[in-house]
């Protein structure tokens, strides 16, 4: 008896041990991720122009849980030095932000460039750059000019060329300081929920055809944005561009070959149709799933298949247009070809993979339904992606935990997420996955979409009550900072102070 309890108490000493005695390189970038229309606020400031969030919350306010809306958000349109202060706070390498669209062109098209809209980021860009952190911009994270949504938005086969110009539009303007771009931010959410279902803006819940017509021209614009920044900016600027795409853990159910089969069908509907263009040998749209959509489709009835084609000519533009593979990851599901599946509309995208998820039990839950706490999920899902497309260059550009408001800043439970997490991100190094960064979602407490303010994500509480909308470091803060700072993850590190200082020299 007496031996057991010392032999196990011995063993968690060891792995507390092995654990302190593994580091994130120096030069890995930490840092905390956010989004433009869930944090600045400013909506219809100077010439901004109207987006199809703004016009979602205000015309359907129904559709928001708390009937709240991101027209001030967490006001960053006048906080973004305190924003910084709290980078400065935390010691982050690197801060990963959205562009608004509609903010910087308010015709949507190109022809005229806001200079109020420039000149706020050019202050929070230079803001960060003066203490060192590497900001990363996201061109497009959800907020389309609504006139784009008018004429038809990722429907629309002319929307490839609106984004290239869009993007170069920012290329020129920041990319003397912006070195690291992300085209797109979550294929998956904005064409599935967006157009294949009514989960975001603009709603449309075009069943059969809105997510595969969305992904084809998604795909193409981030290929034209690549080719722009590769041809025209890189050879000055020097500076990287790529795709963030969710990359959740889906795995099997059971051994069985039919769940096997399944993941993978699921696997390939959820990110594979915008991984597998970019990132696979072969290009074009996964293989598996577009021989059942084709059958599916000629069954219904439809002339062509539901999910269009590339050409030979655009399915070479886009096969390796990509410097790196973005990940957001926050959770596991596992697939099953025979139980729990739900009626999804016929045809759908869902329907067409025809298999159900689930979760354990036994992973923790956050009060978001969809997120909970899976075991190794990011060693699982990134090397999964290491070997299917031949070890890419990656950044976690999101990764985070969900509370209500009321839990205020004793936060345990996000410190076990991301000490989770962060151990995952050790054991994909140590297996020698390329991933150069990690980024927190999110610096501090924001719109969460269609849940307005009723789940919190931030490493920093805001008080949105609050005419300043306050910041307050999270118990999480503390840890995140430690963990940067020592570039180790101490289990047993519980910090004393409830104040953020700033580190001379950071
Ligand atoms: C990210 O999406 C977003 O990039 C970010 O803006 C957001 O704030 C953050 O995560 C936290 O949510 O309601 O069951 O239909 C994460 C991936 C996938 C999460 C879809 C919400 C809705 C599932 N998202 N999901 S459900």
């Amino acid at each position: 008896m007496k031996t057991t309890i010392l032999l196990s108490l011995f063993a968690t000493f060891c792995s507390a041990l092995v654990q302190r005695d593994r580091r994130f390189p120096d030069d890995f970038l930490f840092g905390t991720a956010t989004s433009a229309y869930q944090i600045e606020g400013g909506w219809n400031v100077d010439d901004k122009g109207e987006n199809i969030w703004d016009r979602m919350m205000h015309t359907n306010p129904d559709a928001i849980t708390d009937r709240s809306n991101g027209d001030v958000a967490a006001d960053t349109y006048n906080n973004y030095k305190r924003d910084v202060e709290m980078m400065r706070e935390l010691g982050l390498d690197a801060y990963r932000f959205s562009l608004s669209w509609s903010r910087i062109l308010p015709n949507g098209l190109a022809n005229k460039v806001s200079d109020a809209g420039v000149a706020f980021y050019n202050n929070y860009i230079n803001e960060m750059v003066k203490y060192n952190i590497t900001p990363m911009a996201t061109l497009y994270h959800w907020d389309l000019p609504q006139k784009l949504q008018d004429l038809g938005g990722f429907a629309s086969p002319l929307f490839p060329e609106w984004f290239e110009n869009y993007a170069k539009v920012a290329f020129a303007q920041f990319g003397d300081r912006v070195k690291h771009w992300i085209t797109f931010n979550e294929p998956r959410e904005i064409c599935y929920e967006g157009y294949g279902h009514f989960t975001k803006a603009p709603i449309l819940n075009v069943t059969d055809v809105g997510t595969y017509y969305c992904a084809k021209h998604l795909v193409m614009a981030h290929a034209k944005a690549y080719h722009a920044y590769n041809d025209i900016f890189k050879p000055t600027q020097g500076g990287v561009c790529g795709i963030t795409i969710s990359v959740n853990w889906l795995g099997p159910l059971t051994d069985s070959e039919e769940d096997f089969f399944a993941a993978e069908i699921r696997r390939q509907a959820e990110w594979g149709l915008y991984a597998e263009p970019i990132f696979s040998e072969k290009g074009g749209f996964p293989q598996e799933l577009s021989k059942i959509v084709a059958r599916k489709s000629a069954e219904q009835g439809y002339p062509t298949s539901r999910m269009p084609a590339f050409t030979e000519e655009e399915r070479k533009y886009v096969r390796g247009a990509s410097d790196f593979f973005g990940v957001n990851h926050y959770t596991a599901f596992l697939i099953s070809a025979n139980e729990y599946k739900v009626n999804w509309p016929v045809p759908s995208v869902f329907a067409d993979v025809d298999a159900g998820l689930t979760m354990l039990p036994e992973w923790e839950k956050a009060v978001s339904v969809w997120l909970r706490r899976a075991p190794h999920s990011i060693y699982k899902a990134l090397m999964h992606l290491h070997k299917k497309y031949n070890g890419p260059i990656f950044y976690i550009t999101e990764n985070g935990w969900s509370q209500i408001p009321e839990d205020g800043c004793e936060d345990d439970a996000r410190i076990r997420y991301y000490r989770a997490a962060l151990n995952s991100v050790l054991d994909c190094l140590d297996a020698g996955v390329d991933l150069r960064g990690y980024m927190a979602w999110s610096l501090m407490d924001n719109l969460e979409w269609m849940e307005g303010y009723t789940e919190r994500f931030g490493l920093y509480e805001v008080d949105f009550a609050s005419p300043k909308k306050t910041r307050t470091p999270r118990k999480s803060a503390f840890v995140y900072k430690h963990i940067i700072s020592t570039r180790t993850i101490d289990p047993d590190y519980e910090p004393h102070t409830r104040t953020m200082w700033i580190d001379e020299g950071h």
